[in-house]
């Protein structure tokens, strides 16, 4: 059979952005907001999310990109919510990976949050999601779910965190294939109201980049290994989740 060159290679592009992707869009509190739109210049856009430029996953998680992904400069807007509320991540639908982890972490910007840089132990984690149940590799986990869910991701902040400027960063873990985890981080700048005091301790919290390292056994790792086959627990790097 004769291929014409352009028409397979046009396609395998097209296939590599569908196969990946990330976080298009929020409820906030009952509010639609859009996210930043990748592969289009920064002018113009105006988002409550940090700059992220194409659909690639990170997969060196010594990276600057793992906080807010690339170039994660930040947005020109804030939502504003109150604590306790719920908000949905809309990931491209349907999301096409279906093994890993999804986790959701918090910092706060102590100031305004389009002046944040968020290094150092700023990150705690609100909500994760690991493998639910099953084994390793034919298992539901929090990413299956997640598709299972019209691609969304809904958490509630903690009702006692304290009233502040505070990043949310809606992570994916895929690890499908074999020890090369596919890292998929979106922020977006949030101001929160509410009288809680809450404030995560240091134990809670993790730098990003630096909470995962490709030595991990939960981050290098094969989930079709024989002496993976039939295993069904898996740990999620990281402090435990503040629920307040
Ligand atoms: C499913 O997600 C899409 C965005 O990907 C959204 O527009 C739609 O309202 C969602 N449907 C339901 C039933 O939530
Ligand atoms: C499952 O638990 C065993 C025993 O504690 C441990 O050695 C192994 O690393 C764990 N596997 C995963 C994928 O977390
Ligand atoms: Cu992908």
């Amino acid at each position: 059979m004769k291929l014409s060159i352009t028409a397979p290679v046009a396609a395998l592009f097209a296939a590599a952005v569908s196969a990946h992707g990330g976080v298009l869009s929020y409820d906030i509190g009952g509010t639609t907001y859009k996210g930043f739109v990748p592969y289009n210049s920064a002018a113009g856009q105006s988002t409550l999310q940090r700059e992220w430029d194409s659909y690639n996953p990170i997969q060196d998680p010594t990276l600057a990109s793992m906080a807010c992904n690339s170039a994660g400069t930040p947005g020109a807007l804030t939502a504003t919510v109150a604590a306790g509320s719920t908000i949905v991540a809309y990931w491209n639908n349907p999301w096409p990976h279906t093994i890993g982890p999804m986790v959701v972490w918090m910092a706060n910007c102590g100031g305004d949050c389009k002046t944040f840089e968020p290094t150092g132990n700023v990150w705690f984690k609100i909500n994760q999601a690991g493998l639910i149940s099953g084994t390793l590799s034919t298992g539901l986990w929090g990413s299956g779910q997640m598709v299972a869910q019209n691609s969304s991701w809904t958490v509630t902040i903690p009702k006692s965190l304290a009233p502040g400027n505070y990043l949310i960063r809606h992570e994916t873990i895929a690890i499908h294939t074999a020890n090369a985890p596919q890292w998929y981080p979106e922020c977006a700048q949030l101001v929160l109201t509410g009288s809680g005091t809450g404030v995560p301790g240091a134990s809670y919290l993790a730098a990003i980049p630096g909470v995962y390292q490709m030595r991990d056994p939960e981050v290098d790792i094969d989930v079709y290994s024989a002496a993976n086959q039939g295993v069904t627990n898996y740990t999620i790097p990281g402090p435990a989740v503040w629920t307040g």
